[in-house]
């Protein structure tokens, strides 16, 4: 009994669905090519929003829930944590858009936001899995669309040394805040953190604008304080340079626009472990001023030590959750790898 009761259903179901999709006849019923409008699109990270449309081939006898999955070298707003926010979230329902009724057209609306990594451009990839009611309804061409999500403008700070040899041996990082001041202290928005002596070099990335409300903070308009640790070695002095370069529409500026400043420790400036504030050493400042990088400092050097002041910064380094704020940075884009070598 309950077996028949099921069956019948699901006849009524799909005689159902029959007669709301077909417009020729009960004997032909009317097909429905269901596609991405576009199989490739191209955004920047703090373009804020993208449209990605589904569309029908003739307008929607009712309204059609059509289903995609989600994949690419982005992070999205189910895969985000702390330590790795996500590039886009999906505005409305997650992996689900409907095409109303009388219309060809539904509109994934995707909130894109920066972030304060320099990457290679990024991937979100969308294909179709399902539709609902799925009669008479084909999945023939462009069921998926990849939009590359290209890197937004801003400034590059990178700091290098002398690499290790019979002089000597460094393990240098480099910490960005927002604020040059105790006073203006407002967390550790980025670091870079190669460590061991085979590395002689670390760089930061700041957004020229920031989309997104992750930090809620006034990236456009701040001062920026640069912590660059002597965290071990022996050189003694160590010489080492930050080089600022601006990212603009996908390319560093040429060598001889970049400004380059010149600092040198001594084994004093190693990092040691001291309590007070500010928590982190500032030797150098600029700042975004209406998207313009500008007054940026000379390299001041503690007389002592060259980062922090409380052991707690380095549980931020370790963990990277502390403040909400703080992401080292672990790879190496392939854009920057030519200032390396
Ligand atoms: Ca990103
Ligand atoms: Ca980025
Ligand atoms: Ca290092």
């Amino acid at each position: 009994m309950r077996k028949f009761s099921m069956l019948t259903l699901s006849i009524l179901t799909l005689g159902a669905a029959g007669v709301m999709l077909s417009s020729c006849g009960k004997d032909e019923p009317t097909t429905y090519q269901l596609s991405f409008s576009k199989t490739t699109y191209s955004a920047h990270e703090s373009d804020g929003t993208l449209s990605v449309d589904v569309t029908l081939d003739k307008e929607a006898p009712q309204d059609l829930t059509v289903k995609y999955t989600v994949a690419g070298t982005t992070t999205d707003e189910t895969e985000a944590t702390n330590t790795d926010p996500k590039d886009f979230a999906v505005d409305g329902d997650f992996g689900k858009v409907v095409i109303p009724k009388g219309s060809k057209t539904g509109t994934i609306k995707l909130d894109l936001y920066s972030d304060d990594l320099l990457e290679d451009d990024e991937t979100i990839d969308l294909t179709i899995s399902s539709v609902d009611p799925s009669a008479n309804v084909q999945l023939t061409t462009n069921q998926s669309t990849e939009i590359k999500l290209q890197q937004e403008d801003g400034i590059v700070v990178l700091l290098k040394w002398p690499d290790a040899s019979t002089d000597g041996v460094a393990d240098m990082d480099l910490l960005a805040r927002m604020g040059a001041t105790s006073a203006s202290y407002d967390g550790i928005l980025t670091g870079s953190v190669f460590r061991g002596y085979n590395y002689n070099y670390e760089f930061v990335f700041i957004p020229k604008t920031f989309i997104g409300t992750y930090f809620g903070l006034d990236y456009t308009n701040s001062t920026y304080g640069l912590t660059y640790t002597y965290y071990d070695g022996s050189f003694d002095p160590l010489a080492f340079t930050a080089t600022f370069i601006e990212f603009t529409n996908g390319a560093l500026e040429p060598e001889a626009n970049r400004d380059v400043y010149n600092g040198q420790y001594t084994a004093a400036n190693k990092n040691k472990w001291v309590s007070g504030t500010p928590p982190t050493l500032i030797e150098q400042t600029f700042q975004n001023v209406g998207g313009s990088f500008t007054n940026i400092s000379d390299i001041t050097v503690p007389e002592s030590s060259s980062r922090v002041a409380s052991k707690a910064a380095n549980t931020i380094l370790s963990n990277g959750s502390s403040e909400g704020k703080l992401r080292v940075v672990t790879v190496l884009p392939n854009r920057l790898k030519d200032l390396i070598k």
